[in-house]
């Protein structure tokens, strides 16, 4: 195997700057986080902000903002979170919500935020990495079982783990905490984890494996988890029907590979396939049907350039044996978060895809006809803040993880 490349401080920025961990906004440098976010409605609003500040922060914390469907109240439900990653519903309509530096609450339904739960393990908290996806076990009523994702501390360096627990939700604890998977390798870096957590309906478990940046050839190589889409059992076993179960020279948790990044992932509500879309370099960003045993290309197939000096890279951006993307974003939004939205409260919106946005700050509703976008619609750029996470609440509503501001978001028809 090649020698890691290096990433100089220049590429570290510009990396980091995209889908990293800043959580200062970007406006108004020298003002603090909740001045700053006054400063930009009352601008929106064209109140002065000092009108803002004596209205008091409650009325301010909450924007309404028009769409195609009509206009849309963003409702503040919970605030004081630190760099929240990943939001999951309870059955009840509680939520869990992991915080990047390591900690994991549960949110109620009247926005309380809890104190951490006891039992999350140690995480590598640095750059990208940290406590990243929580999901809820499809069996949750029968058994509170849980699992997360988050970037392990090894000898050596870090890597991409996932544990399952079972949640004491009244005791703010977890108990039987079992890793049921770790990455094959743990290179130096802070950059791309992945690590989205799906269930499949057959109960299996999808994780997204980022290629950690400096390794990015080994997201080709089938002896590897970076830069992969695995899928295991809830126990850590790896299913019989894995498309590369039996070859010597792979890897048999691998469902799919050549991935960048993945950092959003959802099941098709008609089709129970699995989703995902992935960061590019510059450019090129993308949205991928993700089915097992297929190639999606990264880094020798891609639509993105090198950072700072823009030379291409790979061969191309198309390949025979290659899986195109759903879509590709030119220039990149740093998509993060991912959901179809199957509800009653906004009928419009009925299987659109939505993806959240960190560079670009908004949030993108595609709609869909068959496996085709036929419509992007560019949603809450009056917000300016990065979006980290999106998903839909039993109640039907959207929800959003406000990272910037460590709030947490409800989508209400205005
Ligand atoms: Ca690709």
């Amino acid at each position: 195997m090649r020698p890691a490349l290096r990433l100089s401080p220049q590429l570290a920025h510009a990396e980091a700057a995209r889908s990293g961990a800043r959580s200062a906004p970007r406006f108004f440098p020298a003002l603090p986080a909740r001045l700053q976010s006054m400063r930009l409605r009352a601008l929106l609003f064209g109140t002065l902000l000092a009108a803002t500040l004596v209205a008091g922060p409650v009325a301010a914390r909450d924007l309404t903002v028009r769409t195609e469907a009509g206009s849309v109240k963003l409702t503040e439900v919970a605030s004081g979170l630190q760099n929240p990653w990943s939001l999951a519903f309870l059955p009840d309509g509680r939520m869990l919500v992991t915080e990047r530096p390591g900690q994991m609450r549960i949110v109620g339904r009247d926005g309380s935020v809890s104190a951490p739960i006891a039992g999350v393990p140690e995480v590598h908290a640095r750059g990208q990495g940290g406590l990243l996806d929580v999901a809820v076990s499809p069996s949750f009523a029968d058994d509170k079982l849980i699992v997360f994702s988050y970037a392990e501390p090894t000898a050596g360096g870090a890597r991409t783990a996932v544990a399952r627990a079972r949640l004491d939700a009244d005791g703010l604890r977890l108990e039987d905490v079992r890793r049921i998977f770790a990455q094959s390798e743990d290179p130096s870096g802070n950059h791309h984890w992945g690590s989205r957590l799906v269930f499949a309906r057959d109960g299996t478990l999808f994780i997204t494996l980022g290629d950690r940046f400096h390794s990015r050839e080994r997201a080709q190589a089938l002896d590897s988890h970076l830069g992969k889409v695995v899928r295991i059992a809830m126990d850590g076993s790896v299913p019989a029907d894995n498309p590369l179960v039996g070859r010597a020279d792979a890897r048999p948790e691998i469902w799919s590979w050549g991935h960048r990044n993945v950092q959003g992932a959802a099941l098709h509500p008609q089709t129970g396939e699995l989703w995902t879309h992935e960061h590019g370099p510059q450019g090129g960003d993308e949205i991928n049907r993700t089915r097992a045993g297929l190639n999606y290309g990264w880094p020798e197939v891609t639509y993105g350039r090198e950072y700072v000096t823009g030379r291409k890279i790979g061969e191309g951006e198309t390949r025979a044996g290659v899986e195109p993307p759903v879509l590709q974003f030119t220039p990149s939004i740093a998509p993060s978060g991912m959901a179809f939205y199957t509800g009653d409260v906004f009928p419009q919106w009925k299987g659109n895809l939505f993806v959240g946005a960190l560079k670009f700050q908004l949030v993108a509703r595609l709609v869909l006809e068959g496996d085709r976008v036929v419509h992007e619609e560019r949603l809450f750029t009056e917000l300016g803040r990065r979006i980290r996470d999106v998903r839909q609440g039993p109640d039907g509503h959207l929800w959003l993880l406000d990272e910037t501001e460590g709030r947490i978001l409800r989508l209400d028809p205005a």
